[in-house]
C-alpha cells in the first residue's frame, strides 16, 4: 500500500509536488472533495449528474439549479443556459435539463482556470443542435484510422458487462458540449443492425442519456439483403422500405430517444442506391422515411469519387449539388471540410454555399489519419477555424468529428491528441471561439495554471499545424502519403494495377517543367466549382492565395513567388521550415518540464522526438524525389539532407490502416 502510495505520488518540481498521471482523467482533474451546497428542487438522471458534479466540485458558495420558462431561457433553446451570481449565491438557469448540465460544466470549468467566479453574467447557446462524434469502430475491436489502442466498446461482454469507460467517455463529451455520438465505422458491417447487436447498443445509450448524449449508428445500405435475406436493396422495393421501417421500429423500441443513421453508399466499395440507378437522394429518403416518426433523421455521406472520373476533387460536387432540394427534411448531408480527404490543408469543398436547398454538415477528421497519426502533437483547431473564415458557420447545420478516442489510457494515444477532441466539442458548440482560447482552456485544465507553462506551450499548440503543412506538403501539395496507412511519405509510389487516384503521383503531377495539380480553366476547371470572385482567384496562377498554388496549378519550378523567391526553393524552405519547427517543439517541452508530471512530460517528450526525425525523413523523402525533376539545387539556407533516397524508397512500414507505428519501424537519421 505504502509502496503504491510513494510510487503514484509524486516528483518534486519547482512549485511543489506533482502527482504522477497517465492522463486517464483529460482534462476533469480538479477534486472531488468539495461537498458544496447545491439546491435543486428537482430530480432526474440529468439534473443528478449536474448536481453530482456541482456538489463534488464546486468550491464556492451556494449553487442553485432553476428551470425557466421566461422569454430569455426560451429563447436559449433546450440546451442553453444562462449563469447569474445572485447575493452569494450563483444561479444556473435554463429552460430544459439539459442546460443545467452544460451551464455545470462552464462555471467548473472556469473555477479549473483560477477565473473570477465572483460576479458572473453568461448566456449561452450551442451553434448546432447536433454536435456529433462519429467512431470508425469495427464490431471485431479494430478501429479503421484509430491510433489510440482498440475501440472502447467492448462488444463481446455487453450487455452484460459495462465498463466503467463508457459513463467517463459520456461525461467527457457532456463537458465540452458534445451530445451524440456514431457508435460505429462508416464502413459499417450489416452486423449492428442485428437484435443481439441492438441490445449492446441499447446498453451504451442507456449510460449516455443522463449526459445528454444520443446513439446513432452508421448503417450498411445492403443491411435487408444480408440480415433480412430480401434479394434487393433498391430504395424503391416495398419490401426493402418496409424492412427499414421494421428495424427501425424495433431500434426506438429498445432506444426511444435514438438519433439515426450514417450512411456511407456508394463509395469506396460500399453498396447504395447506384447499384440500382437510384439516386443517392431516393435512398436517403427512404431510410429517412422510416426515421421520420421518431424524429430520427439519416447523415448521409457526400464523400464520394469513382474511379472512372478525372478530377476527384471534382466528384462530391458533381454527385450531389444536382440532387439539391431532392432530400427529405430529416436528411442531412454530411461533407468532409475539403473536396478530397482530410489532408493536411485543403481548401473548402465547394459544396458548401452550392446547396442552398439541402441541409449540409461539414465533417472534421479529429482522428490524426494524414497527420502523423498520434504520434504527431498537431493541434488542430486552427484548421478548422480556417473552414470557418471561408464557410460562413451560420451555413451549415450539425458538426461532426471523427474520434480520436481508444482505450489506451490516455484515451487518445498522444496526450496532446486530447487538446482535438477537446477543441471539436468547444467548436461544435461555438465556432467563434479562438483557437488559442480553446488552447488555453485545455491547458489549464489539462495540466496546470501557471502563465510560465501556458504560454509557450500553447504558442507550440498554435504553431503544430503549420509545422506538420510544411513539413509534410507544403504550397498545396496533398496526398503523397504512403500507400495503405497513410503515415509517412512515398511520393514516387506506384503500385501495379491500382487506381490511380490512391497514388500520389495522380495529385502531385511532378514533371520536368513543374508541380501541382492544374485546376484552373486550362486543366480539370475545379475553381469554377467556387463561387465568385473566389472562383477567379483561385483561377490564376498569379492570385491564387500561395498555400493553395499547388492544388490548383501546375506551377513551373521557377515561378517566382511572392517573396521573390522562385517556387523550387520556396517549397524547400517550407520543409525546412516545418523541420526546424518540428526540433523546436522539443526545446519548449524541455522547458516546461518543472511544470507538469514526469508520467505525462515523458509521453509527450518521445513522441516528440519522432515527431522532428519524421519531419527530416518527409523533408528529405520529398525534395530528395522531387529534385530528380526540378534538377535544380538546395538554396544554400536549406540544410542538407540527411537521408538517402533511395533507402528511404525502400522503408515499408508493417503497420495496417488502425495501427501508428512504434520508433523502431521508424527511419532514424
Ligand atoms: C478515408 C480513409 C478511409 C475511410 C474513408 C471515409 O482512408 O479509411 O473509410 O476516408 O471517410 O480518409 O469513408
Amino acid at each position: 500500500m505504502i509502496r503504491l502510495l510513494v510510487l503514484s505520488i509524486c516528483m518534486l518540481a519547482s512549485g511543489g509536488w506533482l502527482r504522477a498521471e497517465n492522463g486517464s482523467r483529460l482534462w476533469l482533474r480538479q477534486d472531488t472533495t468539495a461537498n458544496a451546497t447545491v439546491k435543486c428542487l428537482l430530480h432526474s438522471p440529468v439534473l443528478d449528474v449536474a448536481q453530482a458534479e456541482l456538489k463534488q466540485t464546486w468550491k464556492s458558495g451556494p449553487v442553485s439549479l432553476q428551470l425557466f420558462s421566461d422569454a430569455e431561457h426560451t429563447a436559449l433553446g433546450r440546451e442553453g443556459y444562462t449563469i447569474r451570481t445572485s447575493g452569494n449565491e450563483t444561479v444556473l438557469g435554463a429552460s430544459s435539463e439539459a442546460g443545467l448540465l452544460y451551464a455545470a460544466y462552464h462555471l467548473l470549468r472556469l473555477q479549473a482556470m483560477n477565473a473570477d467566479t465572483r460576479s458572473l453574467h453568461i448566456s449561452e447557446k450551442p451553434a448546432y443542435d447536433v454536435r456529433i462524434l462519429n467512431h470508425w469502430d469495427n464490431l471485431d475491436g479494430t478501429i479503421e484510422r484509430g491510433y489510440a489502442g482498440h475501440s472502447l466498446w467492448k462488444w463481446e461482454e455487453l450487455p452484460a458487462t459495462v465498463s466503467p469507460r463508457y459513463e467517463a467517455y459520456a461525461r467527457a463529451n457532456a463537458s465540452i458540449g458534445i451530445n451524440a455520438t456514431v457508435l460505429n465505422n462508416v464502413n459499417a458491417s450489416p452486423e449492428i443492425l442485428s437484435t443481439a447487436y441492438l441490445q449492446k447498443v441499447k446498453a451504451l445509450a442507456d449510460i449516455f442519456r443522463p449526459y445528454n448524449i444520443k446513439v446513432y449508428l452508421s448503417v450498411n445500405f445492403a443491411s435487408p439483403m444480408v440480415l433480412g435475406k430480401l434479394p434487393t436493396a433498391d430504395p424503391l422495393c416495398k419490401e426493402v422500405a418496409e424492412w427499414w421501417k421494421t428495424k427501425v421500429h424495433e431500434i426506438y423500441s429498445l432506444i426511444p430517444d435514438f438519433g439515426g443513421f450514417l450512411v456511407k453508399a456508394n463509395s469506396e466499395g460500399q453498396p447504395g442506391p447506384c447499384d440500382y440507378h437510384r439516386t443517392h437522394a431516393e435512398g436517403a429518403n427512404m431510410m429517412a422515411e422510416a426515421l421520420k416518426p421518431y424524429g430520427g433523421i439519416v447523415m448521409w455521406r457526400a464523400f464520394v469519387y469513382s474511379p472512372s472520373d478525372s478530377d476527384r476533387a471534382k466528384q462530391a460536387y458533381l454527385e450531389f449539388q444536382p440532387l439539391d432540394g431532392k432530400f427529405l427534411d430529416n436528411v442531412i448531408v454530411q461533407v468532409k471540410n475539403g473536396p478530397i480527404d482530410f489532408q493536411p490543408r485543403e481548401p473548402y469543398s465547394p459544396l458548401f454555399g452550392a446547396m442552398q436547398h439541402t441541409p449540409l454538415m461539414v465533417e472534421f477528421q479529429v482522428t490524426q489519419e494524414y497527420l502523423g497519426h498520434s504520434n504527431h502533437l498537431a493541434y488542430l483547431a486552427p484548421m478548422w477555424k480556417e473552414f470557418f473564415t471561408y464557410v460562413p458557420s451560420s451555413s451549415i447545420q450539425a458538426v461532426a468529428g471523427v474520434s480520436n478516442i481508444g482505450d489506451n489510457t490516455n484515451w487518445c494515444g498522444h496526450d496532446f491528441a486530447q487538446a482535438n477532441w477537446y477543441a471539436f466539442g468547444r467548436l461544435a458548440w461555438n465556432p467563434d471561439l479562438t483557437s488559442e482560447t480553446i488552447a488555453q482552456e485545455w491547458l489549464s485544465q489539462t495540466f496546470g495554471t501557471d502563465p510560465k507553462f501556458i504560454q509557450p506551450v500553447e504558442d507550440m499548440m498554435m504553431r503544430s499545424r503549420e509545422a506538420v503543412v510544411d513539413y509534410m506538403m507544403p504550397l498545396g501539395l496533398h496526398h503523397i502519403f504512403a500507400w495503405g496507412h497513410h503515415y509517412g511519405p512515398e511520393p514516387w509510389c506506384t503500385i501495379p494495377g491500382a487506381r490511380p487516384d490512391w497514388l500520389p503521383s495522380y495529385y502531385h503531377q511532378a514533371d520536368k517543367e513543374g508541380i501541382g495539380f492544374n485546376r484552373s480553366h486550362t486543366g480539370s476547371n475545379a475553381t469554377a466549382q467556387y463561387p465568385e470572385p473566389l472562383a477567379q482567384q483561385l483561377d490564376s496562377i498569379d492570385t491564387c492565395p500561395e498555400e493553395f498554388l499547388l492544388w490548383f496549378h501546375h506551377a513551373p519550378w521557377n515561378h517566382q513567388m511572392k517573396s521573390g523567391a522562385t517556387l523550387w526553393d520556396e517549397l524547400c524552405r517550407h520543409y525546412e521550415r516545418g523541420v526546424k519547427e518540428a526540433g523546436s517543439f522539443c526545446q519548449t517541452w524541455n522547458d516546461a518540464k518543472p511544470y507538469i508530471d514526469a508520467e505525462r512530460w515523458n509521453a509527450v517528450a518521445e513522441r516528440l522526438q519522432i515527431q522532428a526525425n519524421d519531419a527530416v525523413w518527409w523533408k528529405d523523402a520529398c525534395l530528395l524525389y522531387f529534385q530528380k525533376f526540378s534538377r535544380m539545387p538546395f538554396p544554400k539556407d536549406v540544410s542538407r539532407p540527411v537521408f538517402k533516397l533511395k533507402k528511404l524508397m525502400k522503408v515499408k512500414l508493417p503497420i495496417s490502416n488502425y495501427e501508428c507505428p512504434t520508433p523502431e519501424m521508424l527511419p532514424q537519421p
